[in-house]
Parts: structure tokens; C-alpha cells; sequence
């Protein structure tokens, strides 16, 4: 349902707006740049400190189209706008975070997240948004603020990143993602990642048994576990592949967080 009164194109310059004011509080130094990688967003259930599964995705966090004017000095900021398909305050009451990823190749990275809460306001047109900042993770120096604002049973989300100097170390500290590579595994079954999907989508294996993914899509994905602890491949490179052995019985759903309407199951048995 769209509010007759603004249309998309208004509420997002009404998101600039918005955030422009916050992001002089809270930010003291910022500058330059990590190139032009795009950041993946979402929204997850729980909190930063305690990531739930993959509510909404978000588009990713990217530098603006169009032709850089002014000078060359002005602090760079990635954007991104997503209108979500609940109501801001079903937003808020579901108990949500934002987190934004380091890059498609480096998906495991987590550089920024915030707890979505704080005072909803109304601007002159009756309108309600909340603005939320996102705080730094693994010395990633990004910082932002996202943007919510209500529009009946919808929601426009803008994230405005922050990038930083540099990236420094900060991507290598946080890239050491264990990558349970056992080969132990006598069971190993195999999942084919085409087509943008999981073939085949739900298998079986027992404990103790592994499964590898074979990418031969010509695009990066994932296999990520709803419980990242449980699964979380990272990137998988068409071409490549990614195993993991599966000791403990129980079910594990997972996604690609690249495209999150690709879906599989995996039973342990
Ligand atoms: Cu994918």
C-alpha cells in the first residue's frame, strides 16, 4: 500500500535528508575509501550481538549511480534502498538487526550491524521513520546509520555506509572463517548448485557424513546455514567447491546469501 501522498522518489531524498543530520553526529573521522565493492545487507532476526536467521534481504550497500560533482574531499557513502513488506512497527516489535556483509567474496565478514529500536518520530507530513546507527564490526571502519520509514504496510529501508580510510588488516583479521574441510568423510554426498538453485534441495546424510557443494552457476553463492554457526560456506567461486562434515543429528535449513530464495535442507541422521 503506498501513501498517496509520497511517492518513492520523495520518501528516499526525505531518507537523505534524514540521515545527513545523524550521520554528522556520528561520525568524527571517515574519509576515502575500500574500492567499489558492494556491501550485501539484511535483516536478521535477534540482535548484532546475537544473529538470528535472515528475515528480509536487502539490496546491497553500493556507491550511487551517476557522475561524482563537488570536491574530490567529500567523505564517500555507499547506499542502499529496500522497501520491505511489513509495517515499521512489525519491524521494530519482531526484534531485528541489520547486518552488512564486506563483500560478495567475502560474505563470512561481517563490517557492520545495528539493533533496529529508538524513537519513532513524525515529520510535518504525518509521517513516521525511525533511524537507527550501525556500529562497527571487526575494525572494518564502516559505520552509517539505516533509515525506516513507514508507508502503511510497507517500509522503505535506506542504509548509508560509511566508508573508511582503509580497510586495513581489518579483512584479514575477520576473514579467518574456519572452513571445516574434514576429509575424512566416508559418506560424502554431493549438492550441485545450478540454475540458482540446490540440486537436489533436501538430502539425507548420517552423522559423521559430509556434503559437498559444487558451484556451476556462473555466479558467486553460498550455502548458509538459518544458524550461520552450523553452516556457513562463504563464497563459492563458479568451479568450486565447498565440504563440511555433519556430526551432530538434527535438521539443517540453509539459503545462499546472495539469493536467498535458493533454499536446501540437510537431515542428519
Ligand atoms: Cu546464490
Amino acid at each position: 500500500m503506498i501513501a498517496p501522498s509520497l511517492g518513492p522518489a520523495r520518501s528516499l531524498r526525505f531518507a537523505a535528508v534524514a540521515a545527513i543530520g545523524v550521520l554528522t553526529l556520528m561520525t568524527p573521522t571517515l574519509a576515502a575509501q575500500d574500492g567499489d565493492a558492494p556491501h550485501p545487507a539484511h535483516i536478521h532476526a535477534g540482535t548484532c550481538a546475537e544473529l538470528g536467521d535472515v528475515v528480509f534481504p536487502l539490496k546491497d550497500v553500493a556507491v550511487p549511480d551517476g557522475e561524482s560533482s563537488g570536491p574530490e574531499s567529500a567523505h564517500p557513502v555507499k547506499i542502499s534502498e529496500t522497501e520491505v513488506a511489513a509495517s515499521l512497527q512489525d519491524i521494530i516489535d519482531g526484534g531485528y538487526a541489520i547486518n552488512v556483509h564486506l563483500s560478495a567474496d567475502e560474505i563470512g565478514t561481517y563490517i557492520a550491524c545495528g539493533d533496529i529500536g529508538g524513537v519513532v518520530h513524525e515529520n510535518e507530513d504525518g509521517r513516521t521513520s525511525l533511524v537507527i546507527g550501525l556500529g562497527e564490526l571487526n575494525e572494518s571502519g564502516h559505520t552509517g546509520v539505516a533509515w525506516f520509514g513507514a508507508d502503511g504496510d510497507v517500509t522503505e529501508v535506506a542504509i548509508m555506509l560509511i566508508e573508511p580510510d582503509s580497510m586495513g588488516d581489518a579483512s584479514a583479521d575477520a576473514a579467518q572463517e574456519a572452513s571445516p574441510d574434514d576429509a575424512a568423510a566416508t559418506d560424502s554426498t554431493a549438492v550441485t548448485i545450478q540454475g540458482f538453485a540446490f540440486n537436489p534441495p533436501a538430502i539425507e546424510i548420517p552423522a559423521g557424513g559430509s556434503v559437498t557443494w559444487t558451484n556451476q552457476d556462473n555466479v558467486p553463492h553460498t550455502a548458509t546455514g538459518l544458524d550461520r554457526d552450523a553452516l556457513q560456506s562463504g563464497t563459492i567461486p563458479f568451479g568450486e567447491s565447498f565440504t563440511q562434515t555433519f556430526d551432530t543429528a538434527g535438521t539443517y535449513e540453509y539459503f545462499c546469501e546472495f539469493h536467498p530464495n535458493m533454499e536446501g535442507s540437510i537431515v542428519v541422521q
